[in-house]
């Protein structure tokens, strides 16, 4: 619904509205929280998709995977597999509580599904290998489900992942609950990297190297956009919903000078909000993080992946510049942000909880030097599988017994981490499992009933078969 800027942004905003929107075409939803201005305009602003629905509870989209030309950066394109023509896929927002319905079609020539990353989904909406099996050329399903937490989510297909999210196969979901810190602008950052060949189109599969470490590619992506700069004013706040997904590049994020306030993670808000001068982010991976702006009119800041070693050469050497921030216009009194974030996290509970050990290993063939990355000794689907009961507390210890880190991901539901010394209790879906290291994890499932899987995000290593399946039954 298209609205006037008085009505949808408070006074103190509309400023910051009136310098950085001018050609837009403003809009803003009729649920209850203000949705501030993007700071990300032109190619860096998400498409977004059409809500065919009148009904205020309902979002009903159509997403078509399709291929189409994908412009990096000006003048230079690459050939796509999109949803809807466009990279990153159309934003989907929606308000804590209503039903999203998606008509999916698939326009591809070959197999693909929908997964809903961190969105708390019946099992037959998964969208994974257990849940579906894959929509065909020309086939289509329809997904339906209640989107029953606030926070930063995505899509992206389970099938072929290291192909079809490598060339363009992602995209956010955004859901507002009724109350929430309002910035003096937010939007998505969809962090990604590509491997270009000698034809400067996307590189194919490169073999038992890369299958061993995971493609990092070369060039850096925002919003799937390469070389970028983001306006932004001295003093202002930009909340910014960061979203890992890249195929296994782990981030360390920091903009010198630039102090994150992080609110929350995977699974929503935390409790209350913290500082830090750097993020870090498995593949999988959200953060709700508020950048406070310092710098000079006039200046320019970066936003740097800083060194990381995350085993077996994977990881980042050197630091790399992913945009650049450019100050605009006067300094502003930025908005507040809040001591508290409404929301309490309890420890879970361990008591009576069903304890295992899943181990995460790889075997090398001395042979062919080829990997397989193994849970508790075996590759997909020849795991071993369990059951989980309904209200009965999961308490997971995941082991690593590799050399290389890998980012653990659970469907379905949020888990909370055990002893871990210093971080905040949070909710969270996709976590860094650092090589030769154990992480406990508890969660409680509710009555969502069926097979649930559990992974690497390592998008070579879930195509080798790192991993696993459980059966919540009653
Ligand atoms: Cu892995």
């Amino acid at each position: 619904m298209a609205r006037t800027l008085a009505a949808c942004y408070p006074l103190r905003m509309r400023r910051v509205v009136a310098v950085a929107v001018v050609a837009l075409s403003l809009s803003c939803s009729s649920t209850k929280t203000t949705t501030p201005p993007d700071p990300f305009q032109g190619p860096l602003q998400l498409a977004k998709v059409t809500d065919l629905n009148p009904d205020p509870h309902v979002v009903e989209v159509n997403l078509e995977a399709t291929y189409a030309e994908w412009e990096i950066s000006p003048g230079q394109s690459v050939h796509a597999m999109t949803y809807n023509g466009s990279v990153p896929g159309p934003l989907i927002e929606a308000h804590v509580g209503d039903t999203l319905i998606v008509h999916f079609t698939n326009h591809l020539t070959e197999p693909t599904t929908i997964h809903w990353h961190g969105v708390r989904v019946p099992a037959a909406m998964d969208g994974s290998p257990m849940a579906q099996a894959p929509v065909q050329p020309g086939g289509s399903f329809a997904y339906q489900f209640t989107l029953t937490d606030a926070g930063t989510f995505w899509y992206h297909p389970h099938a072929d992942e290291p192909v079809q999210m490598e060339h363009g196969m992602y995209g956010a979901i955004v859901v507002r609950g009724d109350s929430e810190p309002v910035m003096d602008a937010e939007g998505v950052v969809m962090l990604d990297d590509l491997t270009l060949g000698p034809d400067g189109q996307i590189a194919s599969p490169a073999g038992a190297i890369e299958d061993h470490t995971g493609r990092e590619g070369a060039v850096s992506l925002l919003n799937g956009r390469m070389g970028v700069a983001i306006p932004i004013r001295s003093g202002q706040r930009q909340r910014w919903r960061l979203v890992n997904a890249g195929s296994a590049r782990f981030y360390r994020l920091a903009i010198p000078g630039v102090t994150f306030t992080v609110l929350g993670t995977d699974g929503g808000f935390l409790a209350q909000p913290y500082d830090t001068g750097e993020l870090f982010m498995v593949p999988g991976d959200r953060l709700d993080v508020v950048v406070t702006a310092t710098g000079a009119p006039g200046s320019s800041a970066t936003l740097q992946n800083l060194p990381y070693d995350r085993g077996h050469g994977g990881g980042s050497p050197t630091t790399m510049d992913l945009a650049t921030l450019t100050y605009d216009g006067e300094s502003m009194n930025g908005a507040a942000i809040p001591a508290s974030l409404g929301r309490t996290i309890d420890p879970i509970s361990t008591a009576g909880a069903t304890t295992r050990t899943i181990i995460f290993d790889e075997v090398i063939n001395p042979d062919t030097g080829d990997t397989t990355f193994t849970i508790n000794g075996k590759s997909y689907p020849d795991v071993p599988t369990f059951d989980a009961h309904v209200g009965r507390t999961e308490v997971w210890d995941v082991q690593n017994k590799s050399g290389m880190d890998h980012p653990f991901h659970l469907h379905g539901f949020f888990f909370q981490v055990i002893g871990a010394s210093g971080a905040p209790l949070s909710w969270e879906d996709s976590i860094q499992l650092k090589a030769k290291s154990t992480l406990r994890i508890a969660f409680t499932p509710d009555d969502r009933q069926g097979m649930w899987m559990y992974h690497c995000h390592i998008l070579e290593h879930v195509k080798s078969g790192m991993m696993a399946d459980f059966r919540l039954t009653k």
